[in-house]
């Protein structure tokens, strides 16, 4: 299989992503993402067309990263609290600041429950289950909310043309299928923990419903 995804990387940047303290390092959770987009290209062109959007995103928080606050935007943590400190979020659809790090990564932050929800059940899937029906019912219960229409639409017909059970196994490229379950089981725990200090945070300083 060409292109070089390997569910291990996810499993590694996703362990690196968590300080001593429990700050998410946005470094690591962009490097996450970065591997997942590899993923999702590898899955044809209706999810390149996805992937897109999450490229933007990551390119708007490498841009912070590296620009001249690259400091304020080593963790999750300090990022949020220099861009309130420094009112840098609009909280209103017509600010002077549509493209914040925070309202950036909420984005991400929304989309990695889906992903932690796919991926929690191809773990316990069985082998008559249909990768599709998983991933629209994750996407149901967690991103649809956000999206129109036209991309609720454009989504779901994408995932329709996801392959089986058996060849998203291989995709994964991690082993044998008793692998890929065992590295899912290790995957899911760390994406679920990164998601909720996340969502705590964005609870604790009201940043959930950012426009
Ligand atoms: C099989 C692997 C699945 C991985 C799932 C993660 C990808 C989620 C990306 C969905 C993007 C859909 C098209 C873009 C929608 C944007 O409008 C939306 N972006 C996201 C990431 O949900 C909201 O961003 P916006 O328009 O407020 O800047």
């Amino acid at each position: 299989m060409a292109g070089s995804f390997n569910l291990q990387n996810v499993v590694d940047t996703y362990k690196s992503c968590l300080s001593e303290n429990k700050e998410i390092y946005i470094k690591y959770y962009i490097a996450g993402w970065r591997e997942l987009v590899s993923f999702m290209n590898s899955l044809g062109s209706l999810f390149s067309f996805i992937s897109k959007d999450a490229v933007s995103k990551i390119q708007i928080m490498e841009t912070f990263l590296m620009g001249e606050n690259g400091a304020h935007y080593l963790t999750v943590q300090s990022m949020v609290k220099f861009e309130l400190n420094n009112k840098l979020v609009d909280f209103t659809q017509s600010g002077s600041h549509p493209e914040s790090g925070c309202r950036t990564l909420l984005r991400l932050h929304r989309a990695l429950r889906w992903l932690q929800l796919f991926l929690e059940s191809l773990r316990t899937s069985t082998e008559d289950s249909k990768t599709s029906i998983m991933c629209s019912e994750a996407y149901n219960e967690s991103l649809a909310q956000y999206h129109s229409w036209f991309i609720q639409t454009a989504a779901r017909l994408a995932f329709r043309t996801l392959p089986g059970r058996d060849a998203f196994f291989e995709v994964m490229n991690a082993g044998s299928q008793q692998q890929v379950v065992a590295m899912l089981g290790e995957a899911t725990p760390l994406i679920s923990e990164v998601h909720q200090i996340t969502e705590d945070l964005y609870a604790k300083n009201k940043l959930l419903e950012l426009p």
